[in-house]
């Protein structure tokens, strides 16, 4: 089998509720649908999302970079493509907007290796366990009132989630005390309880913000300080008890490998696009498995969910309904857990009636 053709296309969904965290602010989502074509007949889709049309149009100015280097090659020799968009960008960055691009292709290919061995994805990786359970993230953002905070945490709870993650990291840590108290207070201690400061602070105020909130028992605290400063993330994960979680802005293992040797994370958030795809993933997977590290896939929910089984290490992934609108089927998800289809591949059909109803320009 021989890739044939790589084509995307960019589209935009609307939201339930438009996004607020200390450093994202989108009302829509847009998505490239990256399609790969092969002289078999089957073809692969990966995805990547951005925060708007531009950025969309930049990543798909990134792939068009690969396209030489991907037609003609086998679908099924998934990580010799890998390696060698790795070696073709080392002159533009092996980070960034280069990995996104290899991260989509990587992610089309081995929806085609599932497709052709007529299996879904997570039985090609190695399953390790059926199903997972999910957190409730897409909500409890930075904008909302106390009271806006304790409505949604009561409907994540009704609805089955048993884990829920609020967005703290505004200007005043007494709010995002304020907030986590009341988001504890509504939905008891039964409920596991995440805080994401996306990066909002310095390691002392981290350090405060940790040993104030122990009352209200944080599963983890994530992303606390800025993601490059790894030292801060050290001494704010040496200093305090609850668990600090980071990686969703990392790239690649090499990523992962600094964050290991600097002892500067609990728990491990590997995103698909930013990682390398599945292959991507896997590695920091297997990674995790080897530094006895929890790891739990950043957003992607529908398709990180494949790798995420694998992974002895994973006990819980992100739950965000951004994707739902592009596919066929919605996910599996019963009472607060997640379990991939009988589909091959990613066992995400995009139907072109989506393609044609969300498309941009
Ligand atoms: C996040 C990431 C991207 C957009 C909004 C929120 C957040 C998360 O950091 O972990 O989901
Ligand atoms: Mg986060």
């Amino acid at each position: 089998m021989r890739i044939t053709g790589i084509s995307s296309v960019l589209l935009a969904t609307p939201l339930k509720r438009p996004i607020r965290t200390a450093i994202h602010r989108f009302d829509r989502m847009y998505h490239v649908v990256v399609r790969l074509d092969t002289d078999s007949g089957l073809f692969g889709n990966g995805l990547l999302f951005a925060q708007s049309k531009a950025q969309g149009q930049l990543f798909q100015a990134a792939l068009a970079v690969f396209e030489e280097k991907i037609i003609g090659e086998d679908p099924l020799m998934v990580e010799k493509v890998w390696q060698k968009l790795w070696k073709a960008m080392n002159f533009i960055g092996n980070s960034g907007v280069a990995i996104f691009a290899q991260s989509a292709i990587d992610t089309a290919l081995w929806d085609i290796v599932g497709k052709a061995a007529g299996l879904p994805l997570c039985k090609l990786l190695g399953q390790h366990v059926e199903s997972l359970p999910v957190y409730a993230s897409d909500g409890l953002w930075l904008s909302y009132s106390p009271d806006e905070l304790r409505a949604e945490a009561l409907a994540f709870v009704e609805e089955g989630f048993k884990a829920i993650k609020i967005r703290i990291g505004s200007s005043r840590l007494e709010d995002d005390l304020a907030r986590v108290a009341a988001v504890r207070e509504t939905v008891g201690p039964e409920i596991k309880l995440i805080a994401d400061a996306n990066q909002a602070w310095d390691s002392l105020t981290a350090i405060k913000f940790g040993q104030a909130a122990a009352p209200y028992d944080l599963f983890w605290l994530e992303e606390p300080v800025p993601y490059y400063d790894l030292a801060a993330s050290a001494a704010v994960a040496a200093r305090l008890d609850i668990a600090l979680a980071t990686g969703e802005s990392e790239y690649t293992y090499l990523g992962f490998t600094r964050l290991a040797q600097e002892k500067a994370a609990d728990i491990w958030m590997p995103d698909l696009q930013r990682v390398g795809g599945i292959s991507g993933l896997m590695k920091v997977i297997r990674l995790a498995e080897a530094c006895n590290l929890p790891v739990t896939p950043h957003l992607f929910p529908e398709i990180s969910l494949h790798a995420a089984v694998c992974a002895p290490t994973c006990n819980i992934i992100e739950y965000v309904s951004w994707w739902e609108p592009l596919f066929e089927e919605k996910p599996r998800l019963v009472n607060g857990v997640l379990s991939p289809g009988e589909k091959p591949g990613l066992g995400l059909a995009i139907p072109e009636r989506v393609i044609n109803a969300y498309r941009v320009g």
